[in-house]
C-alpha cells in the first residue's frame, strides 16, 4: 500500500468577496446559455479542442481517485452510422413499448421521437464508459467506488468545457446502450454512461421553450 505523500496547495486563487460574486454570476451567465441542442452542423470541429474539454473532464474527482471514466471520440463515418442504427432500433422499441404514456407524455414538450439523424451529422459522438471495475495486468480485477457519481461528475464537466469552448452538445441515453461495446469494441469491464453529441448548430437550428426551476425550489438553507 502506497504511504500517504502531500505537495503545498499552490493552484488555489482567493479573490476578494466583490470580485468572487462578479467571476460566480459571469460564470452562472454563461452556463445559463447552453441549450441540449438536437439540429446540428455537418461543419467539422477542432479535434484539440475536443482534446482540451476531455483534460477538462479528467480533472474530475473521482472515488479514491481511480478516473473510472473513458471517453470514445467517434468521427468515423460508418462508426456513426452504425451507431445511428443501433439506437434508432432501440428508440423504436422505446417508443413503441416500452415507455410509458406518463413517460411519452412527460416527454411531449421535448418534440422527441425514435429519429436520431444528428448520431451521423454531428461531427463527434463521445461513447462515455463508466469502468465499474479495473482489470489488472495479472488478469484479477480491483474494485471502483462511487462510479456513476465520478462518471457523472467528469460528464457534467465535459458539457461546460464543451460549451464554454462554443459547441452544442447532446446528452443522448438510448436504453439498453450496450451496442456501443459491440460497435466500439469496449471491454466488458466498462459499461456505457451516455453518449455526447457534439458539434455545432445547425444554421435553423431550433431548441423547445422550456424553464429552470427557480432558486428557491431547487434550495432549502438550514
Ligand atoms: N432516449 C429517448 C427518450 C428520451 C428520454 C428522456 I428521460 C429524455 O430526456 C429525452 C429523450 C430519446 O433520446 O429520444
Amino acid at each position: 500500500m502506497p504511504a500517504a505523500e502531500f505537495t503545498p496547495l499552490t493552484s488555489y486563487r482567493e479573490y476578494p468577496a466583490a470580485e468572487m460574486l462578479q467571476r460566480a454570476t459571469a460564470f452562472r451567465e454563461e452556463l445559463q446559455r447552453r441549450r441540449s441542442v438536437r439540429d446540428f452542423s455537418s461543419r467539422p470541429v477542432p479535434r484539440a479542442v475536443i482534446d482540451e474539454a476531455l483534460r477538462t473532464a479528467g480533472t474530475a474527482p473521482s472515488g479514491a481517485n481511480r478516473q473510472p471514466w473513458h471517453f470514445c471520440v467517434v468521427s468515423d463515418p460508418e462508426l456513426k452510422q452504425q451507431i445511428r442504427e443501433a439506437a434508432e432500433a432501440v428508440e423504436r422499441e422505446f417508443y413503441a413499448t416500452r415507455a410509458t404514456q406518463d413517460w411519452l407524455d412527460d416527454l411531449a414538450p421535448l418534440g422527441t421521437d425514435a429519429h436520431k439523424p444528428y448520431l451521423e451529422t454531428a461531427p463527434y459522438l463521445i461513447a462515455i464508459f463508466a469502468e465499474s471495475y479495473r482489470l489488472l495486468p495479472n488478469h484479477g480485477t480491483a474494485k471502483n467506488y462511487y462510479v456513476a457519481e465520478s462518471v457523472g461528475i467528469a460528464t457534467g464537466l465535459l458539457i461546460a468545457a464543451l460549451h464554454h469552448a462554443g459547441l452544442v452538445t447532446l446528452t443522448h441515453t438510448p436504453s439498453p446502450m450496450n451496442f456501443l461495446n459491440a460497435i466500439l469494441q469496449r471491454p466488458d469491464n466498462e459499461r456505457p454512461f451516455l453518449l455526447l453529441v457534439v458539434g455545432y448548430p445547425a444554421e435553423n437550428a431550433r431548441v423547445p421553450v422550456l424553464s429552470r426551476k427557480p432558486l428557491q425550489e431547487i434550495v432549502t438553507w438550514s
